[in-house]
């Protein structure tokens, strides 16, 4: 059942600054939307986020002439469950689709439909992961190879029902394909664009024009890279993602010749590799040589060969992200050059993050804030304050009714996310407001996830996140309950669960995830061992 109604508001009301001047309303012109997202994109990998590792130039400049949230977390730290959360503004368990092997139910309310009633020009480039095919666009062209994962290479795609492959750089091509649209849309309507990179998702393979190009580079290792997890709940602890067990060295490390991936052609790698042209596969091989090289000459163990394994990983997910930067510089010249850029939202986000090493793990789907939270710059030129950095928590489940709000698209009933586009426009939220936002593991199976035997690789938490805290409980019955203090604590190190001075703290949030839990009807807040330990830490108060 759709729990959403509308209703439409004139949008020559914008509530927007440059709408409240003395324009008339013929005057006043409705502002265009780029929703930019990137696949597994930590912050540490931005420049404007203060991120050490490489300079993103055109993500900053979003971030400078705009608003930077600096506490936007997934509420489902994977990609097609956030993307859902995305697109409807409600939580996994209310718009169905819970884990990868869901498929979308696209008869449900989303923005872009919302947008498109509205009178916009809608469309979607790039990684859309969602199984069924778009609706509410008046053009779609979608990866499709890889379970819709996309290739790096000659990517397979699907363009209004019609499968096509592309020869070229999957980064460079869905930029190509997003200019080709805004260049020959219906010019008299407002456009809304969801420009969606594959990069930097696994197996990261860089463009020809970066390949080896961190390859003398070395990067800062995380302080938390051999993290033991000690005294803390066993929601990150037991996974598989950890670079010792996971990272694989044909795959994810290209540690294979052309001629070894030709005895095997059956080889993972060699897939991907094949769809290469020649003079790319040269450029390629050679770039990688140095690093075929050094693992089987060196003869690494143990933490040395962590650390070295850390040094190739990076170097091939920072020069995914280059190519997406220089892309994103490409599609803003664009909007510049045809005099759209004033009139332009541009978001940037990604689905979730990546943990990059961060406490020894690799991907997504914890707790750990290098996983859950992501990035979200948001500007307009015409109507938004410029360099504005806020602290207040915001959900991907937020976005729909934010970006609604401030295009003046107002619902009628609530979201399971909140309009925060208060914030966009540099003022306060009411003092009612709570600052928090609830997240969870991924679920199997919903309506009895918590008695289900695990088969998931992920443990199955939820968690409660404020500026200041995050508090999470999982179901394994030798796990502990988990406070962190994030301002004291962010490599989220020390549990402060036990410690007598956060009873309260524990005691409120506690009450929080409990009210949550029954309003969304969430079903992990009914496991037996998070609805003891819940109620116990209320009854401390
Ligand atoms: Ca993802």
């Amino acid at each position: 059942m759709n729990r959403l109604s509308y209703l439409l508001l004139p949008l020559t009301a914008i509530g927007v600054s440059a709408c409240s001047s003395n324009k008339t309303k013929e005057e006043v012109k409705r502002p265009n939307i780029i929703f930019m997202m990137t696949d597994d994109h930590t912050t540490q990998a931005m420049s404007c986020y203060g991120g050490r590792l490489l300079q993103t130039p055109n993500m900053d400049r979003i971030a400078s002439e705009g608003v930077r949230m600096d506490n936007c977390y997934a509420v489902n730290a994977l990609s097609g469950p956030s993307r859902a959360c995305i697109l409807t503004g409600k939580f996994s368990h209310i718009n169905g689709f819970t884990d990868n092997a869901s498929t979308f139910d696209g008869n449900q309310q989303t923005f872009p439909k919302l947008l498109q009633a509205a009178g916009y020009q809608t469309s979607i480039v790039g990684k859309w992961h969602l199984i069924t095919e778009p609706q509410g666009f008046d053009y779609w062209c979608i990866l499709t190879g890889q379970h819709e994962q996309g290739d790096y290479y000659n990517p397979d795609f699907n363009e209004n029902g019609k499968q096509i492959v592309e020869q070229g750089y999957t980064t460079d091509i869905i930029t190509d394909k997003a200019i080709e649209y805004l260049e020959h849309r219906d010019k008299s309507k407002p456009f809304c664009m969801m420009y969606h990179q594959k990069a930097p998702h696994r197996n990261w393979m860089p463009a020809p024009r970066h390949l080896g190009m961190f390859n003398n580079t070395v990067f800062p290792e995380p302080a938390t890279l051999f993290d033991t997890y000690e005294g803390r709940g066993s929601a990150a602890r037991e996974q598989d993602m950890s670079i010792e067990h996971t990272l694989t060295n044909d795959w994810d490390l290209k540690l294979l010749t052309r001629e070894e991936m030709l005895k095997d052609t059956t080889n993972r790698l060699y897939q991907v590799y094949k769809r290469m042209p020649t003079d790319v596969q040269d450029k390629w091989d050679s770039a990688y040589a140095q690093r075929i090289s050094e693992y089987r000459n060196g003869n690494l163990k143990g933490k040395e060969l962590i650390s070295w394994k850390y040094q190739q990983y990076m170097r091939d997910y920072l020069a995914t992200i280059v190519a997406v930067d220089e892309n994103i510089g490409r599609l803003i010249s664009y909007l510049e050059k045809t005099g759209e850029l004033d009139n332009t939202i541009i978001i940037f986000t990604s689905d979730h993050g990546d943990m990059c090493r961060q406490h020894g793990l690799i991907n997504k789907g914890v707790p750990l804030d290098d996983s859950s939270r992501v990035p979200f710059i948001i500007s307009y030129p015409a109507g938004m304050r410029q360099g504005i950095r806020i602290e207040n928590v915001m959900s991907v489940t937020d976005f729909t009714p934010s970006l609604l709000s401030f295009c003046n698209i107002r619902p009628t009933t609530q979201y399971d996310g909140r309009d925060l586009s208060l914030l966009w426009k540099g003022e306060k939220l009411p003092e009612k407001y709570k600052d928090i936002v609830f997240m969870r593991a991924i679920t199997p199976k919903i309506k009895s996830d918590w008695d289900e035997s695990t088969t998931a690789m992920r443990t199955k938490w939820i968690s409660a996140v404020t500026p200041e805290y995050k508090l999470t409980y999982s179901e394994y019955a030798s796990d502990v309950p988990w406070l962190t203090d994030l301002k004291k604590d962010p490599d989220e190190l020390v549990n402060c669960y036990r410690d007598p001075a956060y009873k309260e703290i524990v005691s409120r949030l506690a009450a929080d995830l409990k009210e949550y839990g029954e309003q969304s009807n969430d079903p992990r807040i009914k496991h037996p061992k998070i609805q003891q330990e819940i109620l116990s830490a209320i009854l401390k108060k």
